[in-house]
């Protein structure tokens, strides 16, 4: 099973019924924006975390109705983040949302030794690309939170991309480890570790997947570039999964889909006791509507 679009993706994810989401600085237009799409789309009922006024001054001139949402008013974001992480840990949402704070001091809230939401595997940034001309969903982790990642880093941020695809409906994943070129060489360590997380995926280290690397971008979406070098690869451009070795080229391979390509991003912050939204302050209303769409769609899974 593959997603050939986010409208497939939102199908299912309606399916579930209402969540409810806990939004930590919710004093922002588009993220109100994408509350009263995802509201109106039966996905959610949100607790808005922020400064009350502002919330409910944004949401006025949007047209989105306060009555079913719970507003806690807290005009400092870092203490709001904290309102917003306790909301999931009290039971009172079902998952989380960055609202108009930034990542780091968002996440060091969800990372809090004490009444976080740590689990103890790694958290890690999973973002889903809807590209113009491209036939299904693409794939990219991390290219949100953990920065430069190592060898067994990467084996986590694998394994909890898979876990979200399988725990979606995806039996079988095409997984590539991208690299500046094919051929291992210890000068350039992303090389060597997609040979090595390669080799754990021959021996069988990840059921449902098959993962390749090194590999360039080329070779990882295209059949004919691949011929053109003269490399064999079962997954034959047909990849599903970009691992990428480090934050800035994850961050700037999605950036280059979206300003360059005209395509969609929707980001979530897997590892965690609960999806987490996770998107970008310029992200549009509808990349951040189809964001929780993909946590919504992996409550519960
Ligand atoms: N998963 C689980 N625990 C983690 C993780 C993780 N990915 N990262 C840190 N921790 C734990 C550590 O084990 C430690 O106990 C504690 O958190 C603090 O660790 P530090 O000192 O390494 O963490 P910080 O606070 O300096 O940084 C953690 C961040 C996630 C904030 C940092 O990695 C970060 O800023 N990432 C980039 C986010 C970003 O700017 N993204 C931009 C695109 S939106």
């Amino acid at each position: 099973m593959r997603f050939s679009g986010f409208e497939s993706l939102l199908d299912r994810a309606k399916s579930k019924g209402r969540a409810k989401v806990a939004v930590a600085v919710a004093a922002d237009k588009e993220v109100l924006e994408a509350i009263k799409i995802a509201e109106k789309e039966g996905l959610i009922t949100p607790i808005l975390v922020g400064d009350g006024e502002q919330i409910k001054r944004l949401a006025h001139e949007i047209g989105l109705s306060l009555k079913k949402a719970e507003l806690i008013d807290e005009s400092l974001p870092e203490v709001a983040a904290h309102k917003a992480v306790d909301a999931v840990v009290n039971g009172q949402a079902h998952f989380l949302m960055k609202g108009q704070i930034n990542s780091s001091d968002f996440l060091r809230a969800v990372l809090r030794p004490v009444r976080g939401l740590r689990t103890g595997r790694l958290l890690s940034h999973f973002a889903a690309f809807q590209v113009p001309g491209f036939s299904r969903l693409l794939f990219v982790t991390d290219g949100g939170m953990n920065i430069a990642p190592n060898l067994a880093q990467k084996k986590e941020i694998l394994d909890n991309g898979l876990l979200y695809l399988k725990g979606i409906g995806m039996d079988l994943v095409n997984v590539i480890v991208l690299a500046a070129n094919e051929v291992a060489n210890a000068k350039m360590p992303a090389t060597m570790d997609a040979q090595a997380l390669a080799e754990m995926s021959r021996a069988g280290e990840f059921p449902g997947a098959i993962v390749e690397g090194p590999l360039a971008l080329d070779g990882a979406v295209s059949a004919a570039a691949l011929k053109h070098k003269g490399i064999a690869s079962q997954i034959n451009g047909d990849v599903d999964l970009l691992l990428v070795p480090t934050i800035e080229v994850g961050n700037v391979l999605g950036k280059s889909m979206v300003y360059f390509a005209g395509a969609t991003m929707a980001g979530i912050v897997l590892g965690a006791q609960v999806p987490i939204v996770m998107t970008s302050r310029n992200d549009t209303p509808r990349s951040k509507f189809m964001a929780l769409s993909m946590a919504a769609l992996s409550r519960g899974s």
